[in-house]
């Protein structure tokens, strides 16, 4: 008999975890942890059986159909069969219900960011329709607009898969995705005083939603983000035809194979402002800030994913006279993987805990700027991360992860989009300087960095403590140092975001593991420690002069300079 390799396989997806497993045995107080822990399990059963149906689903993707056979536009979109199903599980599951039930006040968003996390992997990031859905109920919360409240929220946070929404999120035009003040989309009242949308949206989220987030600029509104409104719409009436909406393709993607990403043409649909007919890049926020982080918990699941079908295989593929996990160099590289995904671990969840205290009102006035930093520096260290060990990931099946039918490709071209939706790693870094210029907010982040430290007394964490310290310190000082010089801030704002990123990463996970020792588990701090080794500091010196001999041309400002 020729040799033939048992694939990798998947136990319990939340047993399995050790790393969340301490991680939620820290954050939750027993009795919470007692509560939740039944449906994580069975969100962690659920996950690892739809694993095979995923793959048997690998190549079905969603189809559009423009025209029926009598000539008539219907523009329908079917889903795949993973989808479908995907739909009524996380609904049932709660798993945006949680976070707006609130069973365990502030506590309930890292319950619900816990099941989106199991979740995710199995289902072609089924989390995109999701995150938008729960990002829309935030934003219209957010709006206090009670009539759109009162119709769209408890749909949107249904548990019931007959009366659940979702929804779409419409910001991309063809002018671009990051300078959406560019938008050209136009809102012009009708004869009945209402408002209907003229325009082209050129890469919509889940273009078969029950409801959609807009935005568009009302007539004679001056140009720029300032002059758009954020507005709501029900892409379809009662029958289910569209309403002055055009399906003009589905978009052929890297991945994200089984979303049905959009190009829409507005030819007049009815639309409702949610708020002032104004500042609709500050409406959408809300929505934004929401839909990131869903971006940094969907990248933690597809390293984790990863992670666990590579340590799966490795314990029963034999190279060189031995299993690989029993390569020193083979279970090397698997423990580096295993340190960056812990850490995104920590920072993404320390957002989500954060978010879930303001949700509650319970935040503490301070930790608002500190949330508003870690949500961008979250998204996009995380998004680098998921692709680099995703790729990883791939490199550790060898031949097999290169080829299509293991599944394992996917994981790759589906972490890939993670840095570039929701805005990319340099748009998340302007973004953060952004954040960073409101009062108090470098100072609150410098006392988390601070309070994390004065947690750790092992010597070796201290160690890492300390290097996650002196990053962030020195990252602050160099903004500090150049804060009148845009374009040396802007040059180096990427490794800048990515020191404090990694920095706090590092910090979260070393104040974890003094924790977790304390408890006599000693793989936190290991975790901790390969994480530093890895690199935290990022910021050499911007060099500007560089920088413009290698790039083709000056970049904007450069010139300016001169
Ligand atoms: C797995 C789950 C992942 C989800 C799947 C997603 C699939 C969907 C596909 C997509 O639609 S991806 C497209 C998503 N698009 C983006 O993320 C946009 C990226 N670009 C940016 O984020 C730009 O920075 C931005 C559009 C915000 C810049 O626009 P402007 O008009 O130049 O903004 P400006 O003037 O800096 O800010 C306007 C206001 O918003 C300011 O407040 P004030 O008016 O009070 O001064 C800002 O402070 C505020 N603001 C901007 N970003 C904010 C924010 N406030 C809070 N949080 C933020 N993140």
């Amino acid at each position: 008999m020729p040799f033939t390799q048992t694939p990798p396989a998947l136990a319990n997806q939340y047993d399995d975890d050790r790393a969340l497993l301490s991680l939620l045995a820290r954050l939750l107080p027993p009795g919470v942890l007692a509560a939740v822990e039944p449906s994580l399990r069975e969100m962690g059963r659920v996950s690892a059986e739809l694993y095979p149906a995923q793959l048997a689903d690998r190549a079905s993707e969603p189809t559009l159909t423009q025209w029926d056979a009598w000539g008539n536009r219907v523009d329908r979109i079917e889903l795949t069969p993973l989808w479908r199903q995907a739909e009524r599980i996380t609904a049932e599951h709660g798993v945006v219900a949680v976070a707006y039930e609130r069973a365990h006040g502030a506590l309930s968003r890292i319950h619900q960011f816990a099941l989106a996390y199991l979740f995710t992997p199995s289902t072609d990031i089924y989390s995109c329709p999701l995150a938008m859905t729960d990002g829309a109920a935030r934003a219209l919360l957010a709006s206090g607009n009670e009539e759109l409240i009162a119709r769209a929220v408890p749909h949107l946070t249904s548990r019931d898969p007959a009366a659940v929404w979702t929804s779409g999120q419409w910001m991309t035009e063809t002018t671009g995705g990051s300078d959406v003040g560019r938008s050209e989309t136009v809102a012009r009242r009708d004869a009945d005083g209402g408002w209907r949308l003229h325009g082209r949206k050129w890469f919509t989220s889940a273009a078969t939603s029950q409801m959609a987030l807009t935005l568009a600029r009302p007539e004679g509104n001056p140009p720029g983000g300032a002059g758009l409104a954020l507005f709501y719409l029900e892409p379809r009436d009662a029958n289910g035809r569209l309403r002055n909406i055009r399906i003009d393709r589905l978009k052929e993607k890297l991945g994200t194979k089984k979303l049905p990403t959009a190009e829409l043409t507005l030819d007049g649909v009815p639309a409702i402002p949610v708020g002032a007919l104004s500042g609709g890049v500050r409406s959408i926020a809300p929505m934004l800030n929401v839909t990131r982080t869903w971006n940094a918990v969907s990248a933690c699941a597809l390293m984790r994913r990863g992670i666990a079908l590579a340590r799966d295989y490795a314990a029963r593929r034999e190279a060189f006279g031995t299993r690989l996990i029993h390569q020193p160099l083979h279970a090397d590289t698997l423990a580096g993987l295993q340190a960056e995904f812990e850490g995104a671990l920590h920072l993404t969840f320390r957002v989500a805990e954060l978010l879930g205290r303001d949700e509650a009102g319970v935040m503490e006035e301070g930790d608002r700027p500190l949330l508003r930093v870690l949500t961008p520096l979250a998204k996009l260290t995380t998004a680098r991360q998921s692709v680099s060990v995703t790729s990883e990931v791939v490199e550790a099946f060898g031949g097999a992860g290169y080829v299509e039918d293991t599944g394992i490709p996917m994981l790759l071209r589906d972490a890939q989009v993670l840095t570039i939706w929701e805005g990319t790693t340099n748009v998340l870094a302007l973004d953060t300087l952004r954040a960073l210029s409101s009062p108090g907010a470098p100072e609150r982040l410098a006392a988390e960095a601070a309070s994390l430290a004065a947690a750790v007394r092992d010597p070796s964490l201290r160690a890492v403590a300390e290097s996650a310290s002196s990053a962030i310190h020195g990252a602050m000082a160099w903004l500090g140092a150049n804060v009148a010089d845009r374009v040396m801030v802007e040059a180096g704002a990427r490794r800048f975001a990515l020191t404090l990123g990694r920095g706090m990463e590092a910090a979260l996970l070393a104040a974890h593991a003094q924790w977790a020792l304390d408890r006599g588990d000693a793989r936190p701090a290991a975790a901790a420690r390969r994480l530093a080794a890895n690199g935290i500091d990022q910021l050499r010196s911007a060099d500007v002069d560089d920088a413009r001999l290698l790039a083709e041309s000056p970049p904007r400002g450069m010139a300016e300079r001169d």
